[in-house]
């Protein structure tokens, strides 16, 4: 068994490697170790920040040099996201304050769309621009022709500003794009969701099964570091991955399953689990609904049966239940995160939900916990405007159990030609660059160019930014107030965000630029505090503290109100389900014209020469947010096709060389990517890391470095219970040499 020091080498090395990194950080001498710094801090400011390189939201401290320049960040000791500890990323962060590429002053557009010409403006200009077309799109269309698409935590302020203007069109890339699905399936099943830090008690889980979630290159702090504590303790991994990763490596049984089959592998254990009487009787009986239909319908979802389908051997099934069955309650079946796979992907989470209830699972040690968290009072604001009209006036009927808007219902009800019941007119996007997060590319563009106002709030120049009308540049995380973070956890927890440094350029907080336009709008009354730190300090005082004591503290922390963290032998648990009970039987999909049981169905498969185009992420970036970042294009400048080597014969490719892809429907990556062959990979797929493929000139470092996997998503399977779009569904083949007409196009 590997050790947890071992485990989280990458993200010592990753610090490691990032104290030895140049004069981007402007400071004169880096040390290398965390301790280090903590020796020092009697010498030096520091300042609490809560890092945005991801959204795992790690609290930390901001260190400064004596000449006042940002060096460098280091997790805050009282945190329960990062115990004190930063990620490689987390570290790097302040890569973002000091690219020289970041953009610098308002722009507006002054030739046609996506041709990237744009003059400087002040913000005055910029304000009075944006503000009077939204007034004319109000007046022509409605003030719900307007959306906004955000992600981080400028979210809140937008989101107001929009419901003051009169729309509810606000939707976020990690609904429909990632953890949508999820949400709703644990919804259905336990009436309840599993948060972001997710509630899983992996420190004290004895065996854990990950579907596809590749934590130790998905680096999200405090999970992956329970995880090594649980390697430590002896844990039992169990990993299915058609790929050989990270964790398949820390694991007791690594299941390289045929993409896409899943579904048929978790029948297969949850009949194995209750026709061999493994599951928690007592707890199912105390707390489920509708075990006799479950038990039917899995009735022939024998090991053998998902064998044929998945080409996980029956034996291998049947051990890995049994390891489950040994370890209930304290096992975790992962829910997953970035879960938009195949479009059945709500029905696939709803089968890990159904297998963590036979478990008993939820509510219980080493399973998942109940959070807790502080309530924080919102500023006094008047009454939202009553929208008239909403998402999903626009294709009435679809996506029926979607409980937060859909970001790519939104981009499809901004075409003409799809005959919305009503249109959308305007974007306000926020943080987020839908040209590489939305899959089908053509489709956002067209999108876009129907639209009589794009808006773009941004740090980098990014794709998105360049086909704006209006660009408005945010100061970073590291110079900007930010709303409290209240996220739950084992203990109510409240982290703050403070500027460590003034706006570099003519940069602004996204509180400021919300309330600016708010301004412009006449909607300045549902921003009552002029200055963030007062409402800030106004919040704080509601719950027992102050601005000063978190200046001073950056995370407070308290017991929870009961000792309830799990349930209580033979407490009364009322779920939050129609039923009150675990819904094992969905009666709720049911009534939505949806299979109430998950059922296997096949996909479609590669024909002769093409590859499934899988991805997913890599210890040192986040997305494509850091692939300009000074201090990670260093520890990872490209990304790599993962090519099976029976393929990589056949072909003719080499290990280091590089090729074009080209997917199913004849689009072929902008740049080359460099092949890796590597056994690690089922020889039916292909895989490569997501963000990398940049195509904005203005991003010196990462311009034209990798391929794009976005690009390659032209064929989006949608998931019709929630609108989450699978993007699993593309085929891959190799161009060696690209022809010029391509190499033109
Ligand atoms: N093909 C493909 N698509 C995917 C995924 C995938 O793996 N492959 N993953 C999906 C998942 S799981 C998710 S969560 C989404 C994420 O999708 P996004 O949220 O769009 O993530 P990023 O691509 O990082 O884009 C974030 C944008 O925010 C900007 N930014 C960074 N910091 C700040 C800031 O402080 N203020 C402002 N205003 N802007 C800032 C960045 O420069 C960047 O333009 O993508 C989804 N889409
Ligand atoms: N370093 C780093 N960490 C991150 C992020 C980041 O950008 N960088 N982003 C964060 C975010 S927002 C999210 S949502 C998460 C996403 O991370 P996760 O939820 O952990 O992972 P996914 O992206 O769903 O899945 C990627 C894995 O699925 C495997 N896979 C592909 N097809 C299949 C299949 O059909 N079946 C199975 N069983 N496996 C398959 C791939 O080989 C890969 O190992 O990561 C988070 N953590
Ligand atoms: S996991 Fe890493 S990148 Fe994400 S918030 Fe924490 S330190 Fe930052
Ligand atoms: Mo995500």
């Amino acid at each position: 068994m590997t050790s947890r020091r071992d485990f989280i080498r990458i993200s010592v090395m990753g610090a490691g490697a990032l104290a030895m990194t140049r004069g981007t950080l402007g400071a004169a001498k880096l040390l290398s170790s965390p301790d280090e710094v903590r020796k020092l801090k009697v010498d030096l400011k520091r300042t609490p920040t809560y890092c945005e390189v991801c959204f795992w939201k790690c609290a930390g401290w901001v260190y400064k040099t004596s000449e006042g320049k940002i060096w460098k960040i280091i997790g805050n000791d009282e945190d329960q996201h990062s115990n004190g500890r930063f990620c490689p990323r987390g570290t790097g962060g302040v890569g973002m304050y000091y690219d020289e590429d970041r953009l610098k002053t308002p722009l507006i557009r002054v030739e046609e769309r996506g041709k990237q010409v744009f003059r400087e403006v002040s913000w005055d200009e910029a304000f009075n621009y944006i503000s009077g077309k939204m007034k004319d799109i109000s007046s022509k269309y409605g003030p719900e022709s307007m959306a906004l698409f955000t992600h981080g935590n400028g979210s809140s302020y937008f989101t107001n500003l929009m419901k003051a203007f009169g729309s509810a069109n606000i939707a976020e890339p990690s609904y429909a794009q990632c953890k949508g699905p999820r949400d709703e399936a644990f919804l259905a099943t336990f009436g309840e969701e599993v948060y972001s830090p997710e509630v899983t008690d992996i420190r004290d889980t004895k065996c854990l099964v990950l579907i596809g979630s590749h934590i130790g290159e998905n680096m999200h702090n405090g999970q992956i570091q329970e995880m090594s504590d649980a390697i430590d303790k002896g844990v039992t991994i169990i990993t299915v991955d058609p790929r050989f990763s990270t964790a398949a490596g820390k694991s007791k049984y690594w299941l390289p399953i045929k993409p896409s089959t899943d579904i048929a592998l978790l029948l297969s254990w949850i009949h194995e689990i209750i026709y061999n009487d493994y599951y928690d009787k007592k707890y199912v009986e105390k707390y489920c609904s509708g075990f006799d239909k479950l038990k039917e319908h899995v009735k022939d979802f024998t090991p053998e049966w998902a064998y044929g389908i998945t080409t996980i051997p029956p034996d291998k099934i049947r051990k890995t239940a049994k390891e489950m069955a040994n370890a209930s309650p304290a096992v975790i079946v992962h829910p997953g995160r970035h879960v938009t796979w195949y479009g059945d992907d709500t029905q696939r989470v709803r089968a890990i939900a159904i297998l963590n209830a036979l478990l008993g699972s939820w509510g219980r040690r080493g399973g998942f916990y109940r959070p807790a968290k502080y309530d924080v009072p919102s500023a006094k604001i008047p009454k939202y405007p009553e929208s008239k009209k909403s998402w999903t006036d626009a294709f009435p009927g679809k996506y029926p159990i979607a409980s937060s808007p859909v970001s790519n219902a939104l981009i499809d009800a901004s075409i003409p030609g799809n005959n919305p019941a009503y249109s959308i007119k305007g974007w306000i996007v926020n943080a987020t660059n839908l040209i590489s997060s939305i899959p089908n590319q053509a489709n956002t563009l067209k999108a876009i160019q129907n639209l009589d106002l794009l808006v773009s709030i941004d740090t980098m120049p990014m794709e998105i930014t360049g086909w704006a009308d209006v660009v408005l540049p945010e100061c970073t995380y590291l110079e900007r107030y930010d709303v409290l973070r209240v996220s739950p956890h084992r203990k109510p927890a409240l982290a703050l965000r403070m500027p460590a440094a003034e706006p570099m350029n003519n940069t602004r907080s996204a509180y400021n630029i919300a309330r600016g336009l708010a301004l412009k709008l006449d909607l300045g009354i549902y921003f009552p505090f002029e200055k963030q730190e007062e409402m800030l300090d106004w919040q704080l005082k509601q719950v027992g503290s102050s601005l000063e004591e978190m200046q001073r503290i950056g995370v407070k922390t308290k017991e929870r109100e009961a000792d309830d963290l799990y349930f209580a032998e033979n407490e009364n648990v009322t779920f939050s389900t129609d039923s009150g009970k675990i819904e094992l039987y969905s009666k709720y999909f049911e009534g939505a014209g949806f299979d109430p049981l998950p059922k296997y169905v096949a996909h479609e498969e590669p024909l002769d020469g093409f590859y499934r185009l899988i991805y997913g992420r890599a210890p040192m970036h986040t997305f494509g947010r850091t692939s300009n970042n000074p201090n990670l294009t260093d520890l990872m400048h490209e990304n790599l096709v993962w090519i099976n080597p029976k393929v990589s014969k056949e072909w003719g490719l080499v290990n280091g060389q590089y090729i074009w892809l080209k997917n199913q429907d004849g689009v072929i990556s902008d740049f080359p990517i460099k092949v890796r062959v590597t056994e690690r990979i089922r020889w039916d797929s292909v895989y490569m890391v997501h963000g990398f493929g940049h195509k904005q000139r203005q991003m010196k470092r990462c311009f034209g470095k990798g391929a794009s996997d976005t690009r390659m998503i032209t064929k989006v399977l949608v998931d019709p219970l929630m609108g989450g779009t699978g993007m699993r569904s593309n085929f891959v083949t190799f161009v060696t040499e690209k022809s010029e007409k391509e190499v033109a196009s």
